[in-house]
């Protein structure tokens, strides 16, 4: 499948509409969303007494850096529901995401939330070409988690033969793609390598299955490794984007120009903010990506902090959607490591990794701390090919990878390379780090 394969629209009259009309209507909503948050949630209505703005004073999408932002310890901190904005006996469906640490975020939907999610889920996976002759794998775990029902409620909504697979399980999850003939799998992309790799070793041709698209997304996902999992299962590769305190999967997605994600704006109005001041920051410019939801009744969000840096490019798509994209993730702020000053995100050694033959896509990043100064081992798996090279060859790619990964990191690391199959796979989003290093 080219770049430039256009799949059907599913909802063209909001997906291309013009930006002014659009803007028109999220001013609408937001007065709305506004008024609705002062009167029936008392932690924003006691937030903007604080900062002296009252609902009038928000007429536009303008007047949003008059509120104040929230955060993840927001929610903690009016753990499980105090920051619902509808009874209880409304809420139908409550998920949750595990913190590092202590209770987890909660979020809740009404019956209208439902189905905007599964809406914006049909969007989205239209855009991968999902149609109602379509057999989607659902291989997103199922349970608090909204990958599973997220993508589950969008491929119904569009029509297509669900298979509610959860994660894991990778010789079923292959047995079942060949004999069901699954045309989109939708997983993360760490996930999609483990089912490319096991089709592989299992010896199945490509022809054997009918596979031509996933949807993948939950975690940081680089150029590199779409196109190998483009090739290992013979797909078009799609990110899609969301967090579950905005909703879940399919706040943004791909189209098939690839070029950055729409940001489905009749929902959601995004801001791009210097993450260290608070400001705004204008359109072009990498910085941590803010949300205000225009429509949700159960959990409505105003400017929550994702801690997610990318940049937003308003230019027109060639695929005719006017939302506005934003651009592969880098990693979150707090993914970011500071090993000896330095600042490394993951995704940068993804990057490396993706770019020299004979290295799998999988690794470990392990800091530590020796002589009180930081260490940085990378723990790398050779392909199987490689294993059979001399050790010569083998030692050379050990120098190479060094070499790459301190041009593009600035910063020195031990490259541990170990045989195939013998980092520990994920099933759901990937852990790239161990960090050993002491707190104090
Ligand atoms: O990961 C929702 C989701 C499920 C998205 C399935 C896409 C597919 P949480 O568990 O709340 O929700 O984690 C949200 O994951 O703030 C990002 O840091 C990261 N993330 C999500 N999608 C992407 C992506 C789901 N496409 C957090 N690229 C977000 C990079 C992503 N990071």
């Amino acid at each position: 499948m080219t770049k430039q394969t256009r799949h059907a629209i599913w909802d063209k009259t909001v997906e291309c509409m013009p930006r002014d009309q659009l803007r028109d209507l999220q001013n609408r909503r937001l007065r709305a969303l506004i008024k609705r948050v002062y009167a029936n949630v008392p932690f924003y209505r006691d937030k903007m007494h604080a900062t002296g703005v009252t609902p009038g004073d928000v007429k536009s999408v303008e007047d949003l850096p008059k509120l104040p932002f929230t955060d993840k310890t927001d929610l903690r901190d009016n753990y499980p529901f105090g920051l619902f904005a509808v009874p209880q006996s409304q809420i139908v469906r409550i998920h949750a995401s595990s913190g590092t640490t202590g209770k987890p975020t909660v979020v809740g939907y009404t019956a209208n939330d439902i189905d905007m999610w599964s809406e914006l889920m049909a969007r989205s996976m239209s855009a991968a070409g999902v149609t109602n002759q379509s057999i989607v794998q659902v291989a997103y775990g199922y349970g608090l988690f909204t990958g599973g029902l997220g993508a589950h409620y969008g491929a119904e909504r569009i029509g297509a033969s669900v298979i509610p697979m959860s994660g894991g399980n990778t010789q079923r999850q292959v047995m079942l793609m060949q004999d069901f003939g699954t045309t989109t799998i939708a997983c993360t992309p760490s996930y999609a390598m483990v089912l490319g790799e096991a089709i592989r070793d299992m010896g199945i041709p490509l022809s054997n299955l009918k596979l031509q698209s996933g949807v993948f997304g939950a975690e940081p996902w680089t150029e590199g490794t779409r196109k190998r999992l483009e090739t290992l299962l013979g797909i078009s590769a799609q990110d899609i984007y969301g967090l579950s305190e905005i909703m879940g999967p399919g706040v943004s997605m791909e189209c098939p120009w690839q070029a950055g994600m729409h940001i489905w704006e009749d929902h959601f109005v995004p801001e791009v903010l210097d993450p260290d001041t608070g400001k705004p920051l204008p359109f072009g410019q990498q910085g941590e990506l803010v949300f205000t939801t225009l429509t949700k009744e159960g959990l409505p969000l105003l400017r929550y902090r994702t801690h997610d840096l990318t940049v937003l490019d308003p230019m027109p798509c060639g695929c005719g959607r006017t939302h506005v994209r934003m651009r592969k993730l880098v990693g979150r702020t707090d993914d970011m490591l500071i090993i000896r000053g330095v600042n490394v995100f993951p995704s940068q050694v993804e990057g490396v990794l993706g770019s020299l033959p004979g290295v799998s896509p999988h690794f470990l990043m392990v800091v530590n701390t020796k002589n009180n100064m930081d260490t940085l081992e990378i723990r790398v798996e050779l392909t199987r090919e490689m294993m059979s090279d001399t050790v010569r060859e083998i030692e050379d790619l050990q120098k190479r990878i060094s070499g790459s990964v301190s041009s593009v990191l600035g910063l020195h690391a031990e490259i541990r390379l170990s045989p195939p199959g013998s980092l520990p796979r994920s099933e759901g989003k990937a852990k790239r780090v161990l960090d050993e290093r002491k707190r104090e």
